[in-house]
C-alpha cells in the first residue's frame, strides 16, 4: 500500500518524553530490546507508536500489561487509546529483533561481525516501539549486554564492565540520532580541548588491522572541531566523541549524537590505498557529520519535509570548511560541477522537487542533490544578500533562539528577517519551488552606456506548472577589451520576471563577467562569441567565471561537433594560454583541461531543444581530445614531466593540484602514445591517485590486461581498493564493450553485491559511462534493471537511489526511450517491490 505523506498534515505529538531507557541483550539472530519510556501528556489524542518487523513479547503501561492485539496496520503502528492513559506514565516494551537477517541496513544490523545501527530516517522503529518522528526529543540511557569487547552508544559512558556498558546522553534528541555499536574494534585515540577548556576524548574505531589507516580521519576531526569554534563559535558538548567505521552502509556517514557511524571508505586512507579525492572527501564528511552536532542535533527538524534545514546548512558549512582548509577557488568550481551534474539534472526531469518538498511516499528517496546541494546554494544566496555580518548575526540568533528545538524552514527564514530587517517573503520561493531558473541576458550598447536586460523563467516541474519570479543575486564584473577589469564585482538583485540595469561612463564596450562565484543556481542563456569567452578565460579576475568561460567555450565546440558541425578550434587555441600559465596554478589548469563530460554535453543539447546522440557525443569528445593532444603535444608532455611526484606523498591541496594536472595531461597524451606513459606511471606510482589515474587510461586505451591483474593481485584483500578496480572497468571501457565486460565482472565470486559500496562501484560505474549505459540496443538499461530487481528485496534504499540513472530517459530518441521504459515497467511489475523503488519507478514513468 502506498501512502503519501503531506507537510500540511503535520500535527504536534500530544506527549513529551522525559526519559528514554533502553536495554539491549545483543545476539546475532535474537537481540532482546527492553524499553522504558516516561511520557507526559501535553495535548489531546491517543498514544501512537511506530514499529516495524518487531517480535513483540510484552507491552505495559506503569507495569500493567497491554493486550498485544493493539498492534495494527500491517504491524507497524501501536495505538493506545487516550482513555487508558494517565497524565504521566511509563510505557515499557520487550521486543526481539534479528540483526543478522537485516540486509536492508536500517535499524540494528551486522556488518563484518560487528553490530551497528542506522536510524535516520525511520530506522529506530525497526529496533523498538517508539514515536519515530524527529520532533519527539528525549534524553536517552542505554544499557548494552554483550560479550563483544567494545560497546558504544550516544552521550557519555556511565559504566563499562566486561559484558555490560551503560551510556547516558544528557542532550535530548530524536530517535533518528540514536546509535549503538558492539564489536571487536580498535581505536586510534586523541583529545581536543574546547574553547572553554574542557577536554574531550576522541576515538576513531576500526576493525583490528585497520588502525594505521585512520589517522587522517582523526586529524580531520580535530580540524573540524577547531574550525566550528573559530568560525561559528560552536563548542562540542560531551566528554567523548566516537567515530566508528563500518563496511556495509547505505550512505556516506551518519551524525548520531556523540557516536558518528561512517562508511569505512570515508575513514580509512593511506597514500597507497586512497586517492586525493578520497582524502578530500574524508575531510569534508568528517567535518559534515561533526558540524551536524549543532546544525541537526542541538537544533533538529520538526518533520522530514524540513530535511534541508539541517542538510542544506550542514553542506554549506562543510563547503566553507573545505574552502578554508584547501583552495576556495577550486572548491567552488568543483561544487558547481557537482551541482550541475546532479542537481540540475534532477531539476530537469521527473524527479524534480523543491528543497523543501510538501509530500513524499518514502522519505529515504529525498536524500537528494536538491535537498543537500541546492539546499546549500540557497544558503549561499542568503549570505550574499544579507552580507557576512548579517549572516553571522542570523546564525547567532538561530543557535540562541532554537537550541533544543525541532524547527522548520519558516523558523530559519525568520531568524534572517529578524537579525537583518530584510523581508524574505519572495526569497522563500527558493525553498518551496522546484526547477532551475534560466537567466537570459541581452545587451544594449550606446555612447559609453551598457544596458543589461535580464529575464528569468523556470520550466514547469511535476505538480508545479507556474513559476513566479524569484530573487536572483547576480554577481558580475566588466572586463574591457584589453583585459582590464573596468567594473569590480557588483551584486544586482533581480526580483522581477524581466529587469534592466545600466552602467555608464564606459570607454569601450566591455565583456560581462556574469554570475561570478556562481552567485545563484541558475542556467544562463546569453549571446557571447568565442573571442569574448577567450578574453574572459584569459583575463577574468573571478576564478569561477574564468573557468566557466573556458568550459562554455569547450562545451559549445563539443556540441557543434556532436551535431555534425566543426567546433572546438577556439577552445583548442585558447588552451595555449592556459598551458603557458599552468605551473603557476596547476589546479586551475587541470580544471580547464578536463573537457565537459558526455552527460553534461547531452544535458546541454537537450536544454537547447535537440535530441542528444550518445554515440556522436562520445565520438566528438574523443576527437576534440585528439586534436588538442596533437596541437599541444609538447606543452602537455613538458607539464606532465614537470608535475612528476617528488618527495613523499602528502594529501594536501598543493600536492593534489600537481597530481590532477599531471593526470589531465596524461589523458591527452595517452591518445597519442597508446598508453605508454600510463603504463610507465602505473608501474612507478607510489600513491593511489596516480595508480588509479594510470589504470583508467590503460583501460581507455585497451592496454589494461597486465595492470588489472597486477592490481587485483596486490589489493585483492582490500575491499575498498577493490571497489575502485570494480568501478574503473565499466566506467572507462569503450562503450561498445562496456556492458559485456560489466556482465563478466558481475559474475565473479568477489562481486559481493550485497555490500552497497561494491554494488555502487560496478553498477554505478556502468551508469556513469554515458554512451555505454545509453547503448542503442538497450543492453545498458536491461542490465541495470536486472540488478535492481535482484537487489530490491535485499536492500530497497540502495536500489531506489540507483533508479535515478533512468531519470534522464525522456531526453533521448524514441527508440531508447521505449527500451528504458520497458526496463522500468519490468521493475515495476516485480512481485513484492519495495515502497522505495516503487515510488521512484512510478515517478520516472509518470
Ligand atoms: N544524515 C546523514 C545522511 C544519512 C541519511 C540516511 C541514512 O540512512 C538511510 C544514512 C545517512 C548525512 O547527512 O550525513
Ligand atoms: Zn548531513
Amino acid at each position: 500500500m502506498t501512502v503519501t505523506q503531506y507537510l500540511a498534515d503535520w500535527r504536534p505529538y500530544p506527549f513529551e518524553i522525559t526519559q528514554t531507557r533502553l536495554e539491549f541483550d545483543i545476539a546475532p539472530r535474537a537481540t532482546r530490546v527492553r524499553s522504558q519510556i516516561d511520557f507526559r501528556r501535553f495535548g489531546a489524542g491517543d498514544l501512537v507508536l511506530d514499529g516495524a518487523g518487531l517480535r513483540t513479547l510484552s507491552l505495559t503501561i506503569d507495569g500493567r500489561a497491554l493486550p498485544l492485539d493493539l498492534i495494527r496496520e500491517d504491524d507497524e503502528r501501536l495505538v493506545i487509546p487516550a482513555a487508558d492513559l494517565p497524565a504521566s506514565f511509563t510505557f515499557a516494551a520487550e521486543v526481539e529483533i534479528n540483526p543478522e537477517a537485516n540486509t536492508a541496513l536500517e535499524g540494528l544490523y551486522l556488518s563484518g561481525g560487528m553490530f551497528c545501527t542506522q536510524c535516520e530516517a525511520e530506522g529506530f522503529r525497526h529496533i523498538t516501539w517508539y514515536p519515530d518522528r524527529p520532533d519527539v526529543m528525549a534524553p536517552f540511557q542505554v544499557t548494552i549486554n554483550s560479550d563483544m569487547p567494545v560497546l558504544l552508544s550516544n552521550g557519555n559512558p556511565v559504566s563499562q564492565a566486561p559484558g555490560r556498558a551503560v551510556w547516558q546522553d544528557p542532550w535530548k534528541k530524536p530517535a533518528y540520532l540514536f546509535a549503538l555499536v558492539a564489536g571487536d574494534l580498535r581505536a586510534i585515540s586523541d583529545s581536543f580541548t574546547t574553547m572553554s577548556g574542557r577536554k574531550v576524548a576522541l576515538n576513531v574505531w576500526v576493525r583490528p588491522g585497520d588502525e594505521g589507516r585512520a589517522g587522517y580521519a582523526m586529524e580531520s576531526l580535530i580540524r573540524s572541531m577547531k574550525w566550528d569554534e573559530e568560525v561559528y563559535g560552536r563548542e562540542y558538548d560531551l566528554d567523548v566523541f566516537n567515530i566508528v567505521a563500518v563496511d556495509d552502509f547505505n550512505m556516506g556517514a551518519m551524525e548520531n549524537k556523540g557516536l558518528n557511524i561512517f562508511n569505512s571508505k570515508l575513514v580509512l586512507a593511506t597514500a597507497e590505498t586512497a586517492t586525493d579525492d578520497d582524502y578530500e572527501r574524508i575531510e569534508a564528511v568528517i567535518g559534515h557529520e561533526y558540524f551536524h552536532n549543532w546544525t541537526g542535533n542541538r537544533i533538529t527538524c520538526r518533520d522530514w519535509f524540513q530535511l534541508c534545514l539541517k542538510e542544506g546548512l550542514t553542506v554549506f558549512r562543510d563547503q566553507q570548511f573545505t574552502s578554508d582548509m584547501r583552495s576556495a577557488a577550486v572548491k567552488r568550481i568543483r561544487d558547481v560541477q557537482t551541482l550541475r551534474a546532479r542537481q540540475f539534472r534532477e531539476d530537469a526531469g521527473p524527479l524534480a522537487h523543491p528543497p523543501r518538498p510538501d509530500h513524499y511516499q518514502e522519505i529515504n528517496n529525498f536524500y537528494t542533490a536538491t535537498v543537500y546541494e541546492k539546499g546549500a546554494e540557497v544558503i549561499g544566496m542568503l549570505k550574499r544578500l544579507v552580507g557576512d555580518e548579517g549572516y553571522r548575526a542570523a546564525l547567532d540568533l538561530y543557535f540562541d533562539r532554537h537550541d533544543g528545538q525541532a524547527c522548520t524552514i519558516e523558523d530559519w527564514i525568520a531568524v534572517f528577517q529578524d537579525a537583518t530587517g530584510r523581508d524574505l517573503t519572495q526569497f522563500k520561493r527558493w525553498y518551496t519551488d522546484a526547477g532551475t531558473p534560466r537567466l537570459t541576458l541581452s545587451e544594449d550598447w550606446a555612447e559609453g552606456r551598457l544596458t543589461l536586460n535580464f529575464s528569468q523563467d523556470t520550466a514547469p516541474t511535476p505538480g508545479q506548472a507556474d513559476k513566479p519570479a524569484r530573487v536572483i543575486p547576480i554577481a558580475l564584473g566588466l572586463i574591457g577589451p584589453n583585459g582590464d577589469e573596468v567594473l569590480p564585482t557588483t551584486v544586482l538583485e533581480m526580483t522581477e520576471p524581466s529587469q534592466s540595469f545600466s552602467f555608464d561612463g564606459l570607454g569601450a564596450r566591455p565583456v560581462v563577467s556574469l554570475l561570478r562565484g556562481f552567485s545563484a543556481p541558475v542556467t544562463v542563456s546569453r549571446e557571447i562569441c568565442a573571442t569574448e569567452q577567450a578574453l574572459l578565460l584569459a583575463h577574468d579576475t573571478d576564478p569561477y567565471a574564468r573557468w566557466q568561460a573556458g568550459h562554455d567555450l569547450a562545451l559549445d565546440g563539443l556540441i557543434a561537433r556532436a551535431t555534425g558541425h566543426d567546433g572546438g578550434e577556439e577552445f583548442n587555441r585558447a588552451l595555449a594560454g592556459v598551458l603557458t600559465d599552468a605551473t603557476a596554478d596547476p589546479a586551475f589548469a587541470a580544471l580547464c583541461l578536463v573537457l565537459p563530460g558526455e552527460e553534461e554535453i547531452a544535458t546541454t543539447i537537450a536544454a537547447r531543444g535537440a535530441i542528444p546522440d550518445p554515440d556522436a557525443i562520445h565520438a566528438a569528445r574523443r576527437a576534440l581530445m585528439l586534436d588538442i593532444a596533437t596541437t599541444h603535444e609538447r606543452a602537455l608532455a613538458r607539464l606532465y614531466d614537470a608535475m612528476t611526484q617528488t618527495g613523499d606523498y602528502r594529501p594536501d591541496a598543493e600536492g593534489a593540484a600537481r597530481r590532477s594536472l599531471r593526470l589531465a595531461c596524461l589523458a591527452y597524451l595517452s591518445r597519442l602514445d597508446g598508453g605508454a606513459r600510463a603504463e610507465a606511471l602505473y608501474k612507478s606510482a607510489t600513491n593511489m591517485t596516480e595508480r588509479q589515474g594510470a589504470l583508467e587510461q590503460l583501460i581507455a586505451t585497451g592496454r589494461d590486461k597486465d595492470a588489472l591483474a597486477d592490481f587485483a593481485a596486490e589489493f585483492g584483500g582490500n575491499r575498498l581498493v577493490m571497489d575502485k578496480w570494480f568501478m574503473v572497468q565499466p566506467l572507462r571501457t569503450a562503450p561498445g564493450n562496456a556492458v559485456a565486460r560489466t556482465r563478466e565482472l558481475a559474475a565473479r565470486p568477489d562481486f559481493d553485491w550485497k555490500n552497497p559500496n561494491r554494488f555502487r562501484a560496478l553498477i554505478g560505474g556502468l551508469t556513469a559511462n554515458h554512451a555505454a549505459f545509453h547503448a542503442a540496443d538497450g543492453s545498458g538499461y536491461d542490465f541495470l534493471a536486472e540488478w535492481l530487481m535482484r537487489l530490491d528485496p535485499v536492500n530497497p534504499q540502495t536500489t531506489a537511489r540507483m533508479c535515478s540513472a533512468f531519470e534522464t530517459i525522456s531526453r533521448y530518441d524514441s527508440g531508447r526511450q521505449a527500451l528504458a521504459r520497458a526496463a522500468l515497467v519490468r521493475i515495476a511489475a516485480l512481485p513484492g517491490l519495495s515502497r522505495n523503488t516503487a515510488e521512484m519507478v512510478t515517478r520516472i514513468l509518470a
